[in-house]
């Protein structure tokens, strides 16, 4: 550290500089986070100093989470359900596998089932319970076999997961059957909706074909739901719900003081501007606003296919949610072609063929346009 501080406007022109080699959204398509919403952005900066970690200071925020908490477990079917704002879907999942570890104490060597493309945040989770993941097969649309599932399960497994909607395809497990399975097993069930959370609802009521996924469903145990992805509040913003107060105290820990509370978070210091952001976005919108911009979403990413395929492109499969895969042998190549042109989108290391556009709220016809023109300069179907 330098011994003599530098003039603040001088630091802040360094940093303002070093942004703009950021690249602009209007060329990004890799993303499921996007440009917050300005409610979010301004009630986040208005509580940059609040911190959730101490509720006896911040007792105004500590009712902001509430209510945002509440918000989110109404959408999710369970007014009464039990949540906590945590930082990000890897938190989500790992306060939901120490749930079901603790769960289960008799189990030795314990195991979970999920699909294939369940997302690798379960691979850090599992190697720090010291979890065993099982992943089984898929099917045409890359949505895990519950009969994969269900040979998978045996008498170590203390969990089933669900992706609802994986980062790389968008798709939507077979949620109502997996749960099924769970109820009739009295396993736990994970629903990992940090992607899918805030689409899946209004999808559903625009009449979109897609599974229930929530607490609706009788043999979910928790769901991870993303503000900070399509719920389009600040990072870093997730949050995590369990179906009743007895399975989130099972992982309360004390801190240190009197009259301090017990946690069932991992982070301690917590973020209160992240809940002030998600609870002005949660209310700005309401139910209609996610509902417009869930339209929204479609219409432009109908849009694109419709664009893609007419100039001879193949997808890899009928997108669910937002996220299109366009068949391409040299995939990664072009990844990098258009990288250099500015654009970034993404190639899964496992689906090397699979050019990746994650459509969200930032993303246009007018760029749908800019990009599927560079596209063909330098892809041919
Ligand atoms: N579960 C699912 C289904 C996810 O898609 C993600 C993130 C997570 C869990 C983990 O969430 P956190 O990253 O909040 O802990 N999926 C994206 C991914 O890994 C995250 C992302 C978002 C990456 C925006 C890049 C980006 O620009 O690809």
């Amino acid at each position: 550290m330098r011994r003599q501080g530098r003039a603040q406007s001088e630091v802040l022109a360094e940093l303002d500089n070093l942004r703009t080699r950021d690249v602009p959204w209007n060329r990004v398509l890799n993303s499921i986070c996007t440009v917050p919403h300005e409610a979010a952005l301004r009630a986040g900066q208005a509580a940059l100093d609040s911190n959730l970690g101490d509720l006896r200071i911040f007792r105004g925020c500590r009712e902001v989470e509430q209510r945002a908490l509440a918000l989110m477990g109404e959408l999710l079917g369970k007014a009464d359900c039990a949540g906590s704002l945590v930082s990000g879907g890897t938190e989500a999942n790992l306060l939901a596998m120490y749930v079901a570890r603790k769960r289960r104490p008799d189990i030795a060597h314990p195991e979970i089932v999920a699909g294939e493309t369940v997302h690798y945040s379960f691979g850090k989770v599992c190697d720090m319970l010291g979890i065993t993941l099982r992943v089984v097969g898929l099917d045409e649309r890359f949505r895990m076999r519950p009969d994969a599932a269900l040979e998978a399960i045996n008498a170590s497994t203390i969990a089933l997961v669900g992706t609802a909607g994986s980062s790389e395809f968008g798709a939507v497990d077979p949620i109502e059957e997996l749960a099924a399975i769970a109820h009739s097993r009295a396993l736990y069930f994970h629903v990992d909706a940090a992607t899918g959370g805030f689409i899946i609802p209004f999808a559903r009521a625009l009449g979109r074909d897609l599974p229930q996924f929530d607490f609706s469903l009788a043999g979910v145990s928790s769901i991870a739901m993303d503000p900070h992805k399509y719920g389009m509040s600040i990072i870093p913003s997730g949050a995590v719900f369990f179906r009743d107060q007895a399975l989130r105290d099972s992982i309360n820990l004390e801190s240190f003081f009197n009259a301090t509370p017990t946690h069932h978070s991992l982070i301690g210091t917590r973020s209160g501007a992240a809940a002030a952001a998600t609870y002005a976005v949660l209310e700005t919108l309401g139910f209609d606003g996610y509902l417009e911009v869930t339209r929204k979403n479609y219409r432009v990413m109908d849009y694109l296919i419709d664009k893609l395929v007419r100039q001879g492109y193949r997808l890899v499969a009928p997108p669910q949610l937002n996220i299109v895969n366009v068949d391409l042998p040299n995939a990664v190549e072009v990844m990098r072609a258009l990288e250099e042109c500015g654009w970034i989108i993404s190639v899964s290391k496992r689906f090397r063929h699979c050019l990746r556009l994650v459509v969200t709220h930032h993303v246009d016809e007018a760029m749908v346009d800019q990009f599927v023109e560079r596209l063909r300069s330098i892809a041919t179907p």
